[in-house]
């Protein structure tokens, strides 16, 4: 599952993504061995690299299978295999790291292996110090807190319910008394009881990281796009000024809506909105609550996938199935019958799993699989094309070399899928039967698939770069332990305008209740991946020869996307990530403007309903 992206509980404590920065990094703690590197010949060099890399795809295979069996069968038991397992793989990638380090100065290196040291160097998520036991207790920590996540419940009326249950429900209740019942209770019961344990897990890999030459882990996260941290941190803020003030006319639009629904005892005209109405357990997306804040006396909604899919009577299987039928059409082979036959695809009865959506890859080649608990519905109608994005890219790079096994950097893995579920368009709702020819969106009605879109796409922004600059305060000391709540609570505030619905104290951890934070998944990356999959899907209906408005585009069935795209997917992790993108897109930037082109109609509409509302809110 390595590369997964997906994959947590080993996300927790090996290397998914892997880049090429910290060869940019000079004067490093393990990069201080002059002397030696007199001694160290290229050819020295090229035998560790092809050393390490046998090694690591050796151990990956049994490692693999028991973060796999962990997270699809949570046990004590099975908790300390994978602690095991993963205390194996830290130290292992922290020896390789330091090893690597002492090749950095040697000259006449070829590129690929200046490239691949590099990758050595910086390819651990959470690293720990050399210390014994260190890297147990960090495994043991980041087991415990991905298998105290997946037990993890609320309660509604009262009555328990688990984790998936609680994120569906999220989005269909619409009583504000059970919404805030269900997302306090979740926050408390999951997120409280993980604080000291978190404290703990980020002063060891603190120590490894400066170990490893970093000023601390976030420092060590950002040192993964083929670019400074600082670089890195300055890109990810152009990029959030270029679309705040979309995401500000939504806010606006959106609290309105809520304020008509709810009255201002629930929520009022001006300020933040109540976290917990938005129809998403986090408030990172807020699509779910289309039906709340539609524009009265706009018609009819286009139409509710929800409810086509259930009028269809699909089943969860039938929705990955649809989504490889994407892929296919494309061009790329189907998924292998070890997919169908390994996949955990719904969750089970009787035991606890990791419900958390995830795609792995087990053995470096053909063994891919999808772990998710499906449920018949939108959201998990685009996780469905989300996940497979991740399996139809680790096959496309399987025959690069192990430590290129990967995406050029982490949110283009994480966009694949999204680009192609941009392209479930009315159009290829009917050309799959999904839709009716009498369905089919008026232009009016058009404007409402935007909007729709947009409470999905647009809301998610703030919220996919708060997680990381929350993590980078933390793991800087910037937000000291008895702060981790308040800190929480001031970022959800200044970046989504939001506000819990009931107080908090620093006995809470809500941050501790997002997934990716008890897994250790670094979040930038799907902060990256929405604003690159609409440079994607632009890339792609160009390619298409697409002339209308893009987000009518779809490039279903378009061979030659399929090969331009594969052509992207199969370099893996052997080229910088600008040369990658740019072999699909044309250009080696990231850019908003395609994301920006593609809500511009919206953006409009969206002044017009907020003229003479005082929009923004106060942090
Ligand atoms: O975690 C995921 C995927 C697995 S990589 C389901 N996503 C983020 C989230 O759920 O918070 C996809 C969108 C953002
Ligand atoms: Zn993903």
């Amino acid at each position: 599952m390595r590369r997964s992206i997906a994959m947590l509980a080993f996300a927790g404590t090996a290397g998914l993504a892997i880049c090429t920065a910290a060869l940019a990094q000079s004067g490093s703690a393990v990069a201080q061995a002059p002397h030696e590197a007199a001694a160290l010949t290229a050819a020295d060099a090229d035998a560790f690299v092809a050393r390490a890399e046998r090694e690591l795809a050796e151990f990956s295979l049994i490692n693999n299978r028991a973060q796999w069996v962990n997270a699809t069968y949570i046990t004590d038991d099975t908790n300390a295999l994978a602690a095991y397992f993963g205390t194996i793989d830290t130290e292992m990638r922290v020896r390789l790291a330091g090893e690597a380090a002492r090749y950095a100065n040697v000259s006449g290196l070829s590129a690929d292996t200046r490239r691949k040291l590099g990758l050595l160097r910086n390819g651990l998520v959470l690293a720990a110090p050399t210390t014994a036991g260190a890297a147990a207790e960090l495994n043991r920590i980041s087991t415990d807190l991905a298998s105290q996540y997946g037990r993890g419940h609320a309660t509604m009326n009262g009555e328990t319910i688990d984790g998936n249950e609680t994120e569906a429900r999220m989005g269909t209740v619409r009583d504000p008394t059970q919404l805030r019942e269900m997302w306090t209770s979740w926050n408390d019961n999951v997120g409280s009881p993980m604080r000291g344990e978190y404290q703990r897990l980020v002063e060891i890999a603190n120590q490894g990281a400066r170990e490893l030459g970093y000023p601390d882990t976030g420092a060590m996260w950002r040192s993964k796009y083929d670019m400074s941290p600082e670089e890195f941190q300055q890109l990810t803020e152009r990029l959030w000024q270029q679309v705040r003030p979309l995401y500000e006319e939504l806010h606006c639009y959106v609290r309105a809506g809520l304020n008509r629904r709810y009255g201002d005892q629930v929520q009022p005209a001006t300020g933040p909105i109540r976290a917990d109405l938005l129809g998403n357990l986090w408030a990172q997306e807020w699509g779910n609550i289309y039906d709340v804040v539609a524009p009265p006396n706009s018609g009819p909604p286009a139409y509710d996938l929800t409810q086509l899919l259930e009028n269809a009577h699909y089943t969860p299987q039938r929705i990955v199935q649809t989504a490889e039928g994407f892929f296919t059409s494309l061009g790329f082979d189907p998924l292998p019958q070890t997919f169908w036959e390994r996949s955990q695809i719904t969750q089970p009865r009787d035991r606890n799993v990791i419900c958390h959506a995830s795609a792995w890859d087990i053995d470096n080649r053909t063994d891919v699989r999808l772990k998710m608990c499906t449920r018949v519905n939108a959201d998990d109608f685009v996780t469905a094309h989300h996940e497979l994005g991740h399996n139809f890219y680790q096959r496309a790079y399987m025959n690069q070399p192990f430590l290129y096994e990967d995406s050029a950097n982490d949110g283009i893995h994480e966009a694949i899928g999204d680009t192609i579920a941009l392209s479930v368009t009315p159009e290829y709702l009917h050309e799959i039967g999904l839709l009716q020819a009498n369905q089919m969106p008026t232009p009016e009605q058009d404007r409402n698939l935007l909007l729709r879109q947009a409470l999905d796409k647009i809301a998610f922004l703030p919220f996919g770069l708060m997680i990381d600059r929350y993590r980078w305060g933390i793991f800087s000391g910037q937000i000291p332990a008895n702060q981790y709540q308040a800190a929480w609570d001031r970022m959800r505030l200044q970046y989504q305008g939001i506000v819990p619905p009931s107080p908090r104290t620093e006995q809470n951890f809500d941050a501790g209740a997002k997934y990716h934070v008890p897994a250790s998944v670094p979040y930038t990356r799907y902060f990256l991946a929405r604003i690159l999959q609409f440079q994607f899907f632009k890339a792609a209906c160009d390619i298409a020869g697409w002339h209308g408005p893009l987000h009518r585009c779809s490039f279903y069935g378009n061979r030659e996307v399929g090969r331009r795209l594969n052509q992207m997917l199969e370099l893996g992790l052997s080229r910088p990530w600008p040369e990658a993108i740019q072999t699909f897109t044309g250009t080696r930037e990231i850019s908003a403007q395609p994301m920006m082109d593609y809500f511009q109609p919206l953006m409009g509409w969206l002044r017009e309903q907020n003229r003479g509302r005082q929009c923004g809110w106060r942090s």
